[in-house]
């Protein structure tokens, strides 16, 4: 495996939290650590009981393949294996993954001496998928209401939460959830295609920096939020559709259980209509 003649600068021991030097090395272009470890174990068995659930779910349809969690009636129990306890195991095993993935971000950030921004932003996806299957579900009293793992199984999940509050596009935090995914996207065309038009500017032309992409828009739109600014607003509406998400799930049910159009009554009723 070949590496970079710089990169040798930076391949330096330390920054780890946990294991000292114990798991400190390089395997090929990959450092290991304690939780590039725990990650590989997560995976591996989760990866191992996903093929067993569908070995067992009587389909290798790849959009019908299902591993369901535990009937309502169990509650917050452990459930037998093939009644929801495979999904229970699994679930662990996702977040054992997940978080040990943003430990080694953790780590390989400090190892640098860089901003905790990439750990940061990557739990708060992290965040959202607890929410969806451990938060709701304990608020709730049941496994039973997290989300089954499979292609189909799970749009249905969506589809069926969805009606039983009749119309889930009045859920006012599902409602913020969307305009920051819509921004995000909007934000990101935005930043792509002025960052290519800069540096592709066509035959014969010289590359163009920040100076043009500033002048673009102060030309344009009479401001321009900076080459800095674009990266900081994308990380904030990013973060803030992911979390929306997880608010607009988890009020829904252990905190309002009628359909969300009627939640909107609120304003029919404000004195001022008097
Ligand atoms: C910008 C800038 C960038 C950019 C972009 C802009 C030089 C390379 C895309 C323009 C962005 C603006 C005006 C903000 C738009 C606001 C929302 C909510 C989408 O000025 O600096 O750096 O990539």
């Amino acid at each position: 495996m070949s590496m970079l003649t710089f990169e040798r600068k930076y391949r330096v021991r330390g920054g780890t939290l946990v294991g000292g030097d114990l798991f400190d090395f390089w395997v090929g272009p990959f450092w290991v650590g304690f939780f590039g470890v725990t990650t590989l174990f997560f995976t591996a068995l989760g990866t191992a009981l996903i093929l067993f659930g569908a070995a067992i779910g009587g389909t290798w349809n790849i959009w019908l393949i299902n591993i369901a969690p535990p009937d309502i009636s169990y509650g917050l129990r452990l459930a037998p294996m093939h009644q929801g306890g495979l999904w229970q195991v699994i679930t662990i095993c996702a977040i054992g993954a997940f978080v040990s993935w943003a430990l080694r971000q953790w780590e390989i950030a400090r190892k640098l001496g860089m901003g905790m921004h990439i750990p940061v932003a990557f739990s708060v996806a992290i965040f959202a998928y607890i929410t969806l299957v451990v938060v709701r579900p304990v608020l709730l009293g049941a496994w039973g209401h997290g989300f089954p793992y499979g292609i189909f199984s799970h749009l249905d999940w969506v589809s069926n939460v969805g009606y039983q509050y009749l119309h889930f596009h009045y859920n006012p935090a599902h409602m913020l959830a969307v305009s920051f995914f819509f921004t995000t996207v909007f934000a990101l065309s935005l930043h792509a295609s002025l960052v290519l038009a800069a540096i592709n500017p066509g035959e014969g032309e010289t590359v163009k920096g920040a100076e043009h992409e500033n002048t673009f828009y102060r030309d344009f739109i009479g401001y321009s939020i900076g080459t800095l600014g674009i990266h900081r607003l994308g990380l904030f509406v990013a973060l803030s559709a992911g979390f929306w998400s997880a608010v607009c799930i988890v009020i829904s049910g252990p905190f309002w259980t009628r359909g969300w159009p009627e939640w909107w009554t609120w304003w029919l009723k404000l004195p001022i209509w008097r």
